[in-house]
């Protein structure tokens, strides 16, 4: 096993000891490609987020869910756990700045009306999250970008912040020692965070944040806000969502493509690994290709759900009232060796 290979395993099975699993039994793995939650009426909530920062973003929605709070409120305070831990460099507070030192970020949220709110650029803010679920109900609009969106989540008495942390800080100057950009995607296992929901009523909704690729240029912004591109999601059919190099999962329509193969009758399974596979096929003689990594999500109404990316190392939180809050190790096409 590479030591690449090793870490990735041991910060896996790092996160589930030491998250704290309130109710929930620790399950190490299961074969999360065939789980059929939901025969005949009764709807079983499920929700699966993105890497080992899902855990504990999934535990704090699923209390919440069970509070009886409304799905999209529920996945705003899960996703805000790793929005304002500062030992998650991929998320919110503590994320790793753009190549001038400054952190922006990106998120977005969606419910099961299609109703939908995005940031983008969004800097001094530490919970994007909220910001974007306030676009969705407080404007007319889906998505605010940079000195805008600032804008409006001060006039929403959201708080400007400086995100920069000191260890952030340092990295962004050991960066511009070379000023290279080759991210290095998965490396700490935590990139983007997205979740997805089926909840009780058999209702999905989803959201997604990150401070996007580390050291991008200044006004860049990533697949996470864009709705179908980051997430999506037709109550009709199930939803996706992404993480890994987002100029490729935009240029696919990443997300919505997802649903749209579920809904012409493809498992998640089979859905994700179908789009990983075109976006293989388009950039296999790209420039990014030397670190293109992608990752995709996806539920659908049955409670079926799986994870599927390009390269090893991506994994994914899943919760459900029969097995817990646990991690699965997402299906690649291939290894980074
Ligand atoms: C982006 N998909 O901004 C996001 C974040 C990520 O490595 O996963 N970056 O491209």
């Amino acid at each position: 096993m590479s030591n690449r290979r090793k870490f990735i395993k041991a910060t896996t099975l790092g996160a589930i000891g030491a998250s704290t699993l309130v109710g929930f039994k620790s399950v190490e793995k299961t074969d999360a490609s065939a789980t059929i939650l939901n025969k005949g009426n009764q709807t079983k909530p499920l929700i699966i987020s993105t890497w080992n920062h899902g855990l504990p973003a999934n535990e704090e929605t699923w209390k919440n869910l069970k509070n009886g709070i409304s799905t999209i409120d529920a996945i705003e305070a899960g996703m805000r756990i790793p929005e304002a831990d500062p030992k998650i460099r991929s998320v919110g507070y503590g994320g790793f700045p753009d190549r001038e030192g400054k952190v922006t970020l990106d998120a977005c949220i969606m419910d099961h009306n299609s109703d939908c709110g995005a940031v983008s650029f969004l800097q001094g803010i530490k919970h994007p999250i909220s910001v974007a679920k306030r676009v969705m109900q407080n404007t007319p609009h889906v998505m605010l970008s940079g000195q805008g969106a600032l804008q409006f989540a001060l006039s929403e008495g959201f708080k400007e912040e400086n995100l920069l942390t000191e260890e952030a800080k340092k990295d962004w100057e050991k960066w511009l020692e070379e000023s290279k950009y080759k991210p290095v995607i998965n490396m700490e296992n935590h990139d983007t965070i997205s979740m997805l929901v089926l909840d009780k009523d058999g209702n999905i909704s989803g959201g997604c944040t990150t401070s996007g690729a580390a050291w991008k240029m200044h006004g860049r912004v990533g697949d996470s806000p864009i709705i179908g591109a980051g997430l999506f999601l037709d109550n009709e059919v199930g939803a996706a969502a992404a993480t890994g190099l987002g100029e490729a999962v935009i240029r696919t329509a990443g997300s919505a493509m997802v649903v749209e193969l579920m809904r012409q009758g493809k498992s998640p399974y089979e859905a994700c690994k179908e789009i990983v596979e075109r976006i293989y096929n388009k950039h296999k003689n790209h420039k990014d290709m030397e670190y293109l990594q992608v990752g995709f999500i996806a539920i659908n109404k049955n409670g079926e759900h799986a994870g599927y990316s390009l390269r090893s190392g991506f994994n994914y939180a899943i919760c459900d009232e029969e097995n817990g809050n646990r991690m699965e190790d997402a299906k690649f096409k291939m290894s980074w060796e």
